[in-house]
């Protein structure tokens, strides 16, 4: 590992000297990334999916960071400080800070790379960014975008056409991540930058979107179950369900969701019986179900659930029938306070079992009784004060 980082970096000052001269453009070597890969394996994929927006305003780079291998490095800048202040940066569209490969004093070229922790991408998830790019000679400079998975790279976009000694333009560039099913990878910006002073490569408003069809097709298209409980069943149950059949259920604002399955036969591993906590598919998925084993029952404190059943090309069996049970969010208060209810119920019903055992005429009976016990007790208290007050009467004082 080390030696292809030192083979990398004598091909870095390699390329330093040639990119003086002329404009040649890297190689990129899948090595450098797979050797940097261990930084961020403490990182939840999931959660770290939502934190990559940056729009550089806060001056830090997290969550992404830089592997700069030298010479070049990235570096927030503000547009009042330019670190590289021969060639300024055009004003942003929004804000004033962005992130900028840097070089040294010497202006030495070199290979910026900007990388992102491992998150979970989805399908139809699009990353987008602003950039500029300028160079002496025309396509002198390239900002690349690429998505890794097991060490594998594809490229997304290579911006070198907009490399101009004249551009002094923020554009917006966006690719879709090529994923079929929610996968593990890495975004990774490779900024080539040359050593004239004219040389920039800038990036702001890095956004990493989910798909339209993901966050809103479900939603709308979606068998909505909003009764607090009830059954649905796979197309045409208990009969086949068709081929090719891809349905859905929604359920949202609830506290928590109770599954029970009365019946469940379906194509093992071809007709499946997807279930997300969350509104959507990009949400987390809880269970793929498929095959004629019943499922236990399940219950989720989860807002929002989405089942979706979609069957194959050929063999249809009975599908299935589940019958929902929903505590929506809004009954809690009222749950709760029923609850409570019930407790004081339950204490009144106590009170009312001991009048019952002692019915009023007995109940008055005893209250006269303890009256007397009580009166008793004061007389006999006050004949014993009498007492002992005689008695420290009697007593002789003694004279120290
Ligand atoms: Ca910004
Ligand atoms: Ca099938």
């Amino acid at each position: 590992m080390r030696a292809t980082l030192i083979c990398w970096l004598l091909l870095a000052s390699l390329l330093a000297n040639v990119g003086a001269r002329s404009p040649v453009l890297p190689k990129f070597d899948v090595d450098i990334i797979t050797s940097l890969d261990s930084e961020d394996a403490k990182v939840d994929p999931k959660l770290v999916r939502t934190l990559l927006d940056n729009n550089f305003e806060s001056g830090t780079l997290s969550p992404w960071y830089d592997e700069s291998p030298g010479y070049v490095n990235w570096r927030v800048e503000n547009l009042a400080s330019p670190s590289e202040a021969n060639s300024t940066a055009p004003k942003p569209a929004t804000g004033s800070q962005y992130v900028r490969a840097t070089r040294n004093a010497d202006l030495a070229s070199g290979l910026a790379i900007l990388r992102s922790p491992t998150f979970t991408a989805s399908p139809g998830d699009r990353v987008s960014f602003d950039f500029w790019i300028r160079s002496k000679r025309p396509e002198g400079n390239n900002l690349e975008l690429v998505w890794v998975v097991d060490r594998t790279e594809q490229q997304l976009v290579s911006l070198s056409q907009f490399s101009t000694l004249s551009n002094y333009e923020w554009r917006t560039q966006s690719a879709v991540i090529p994923v079929d099913v929610p996968t593990e990878g890495v975004l990774v910006f490779y900024g080539y930058c040359g050593s004239n002073y004219e040389d920039a490569v800038a990036i702001d408003n890095i956004f990493v979107e989910s798909s339209t069809y993901t966050t809103q097709a479900p939603a709308s298209d979606c068998i909505v179950l909003s009764a607090s409980f009830g059954t649905f069943t796979s197309p045409n149950y208990p009969s086949s369900y068709p081929e090719n059949a891809n349905v859905c259920w929604l359920i949202t604002g609830a506290y928590s969701i109770t599954l029970q399955f009365n019946n469940f036969e379906t194509e093992t591993g071809k007709d499946t019986l997807k279930i997300y906590l969350g509104p959507t598919i990009s949400s987390e998925l809880f269970a793929d179900l498929s095959g004629s084993y019943i499922p236990n029952q399940i219950t989720k404190y989860t807002e929002s659930m989405l089942l979706v059943f979609t069957s194959d090309s050929a063999n249809s069996y009975a599908g299935f029938s589940i019958t929902y049970q929903i505590v929506f969010d809004n009954q809690q208060r009222p749950l709760l306070q029923l609850l409570l209810l019930l407790q004081q119920l339950l204490l009144i019903q106590l009170l009312i079992q001991l009048l019952i055992q002692f019915p009023v005429p007995k109940l008055r009976h005893t209250l006269q009784l303890y009256a007397k016990l009580q009166r008793n007790s004061k007389l006999q208290r006050g004949s014993q004060i009498q007492r002992n007050s005689k008695l420290q009467r009697n007593t002789p004082v003694v004279a120290v």
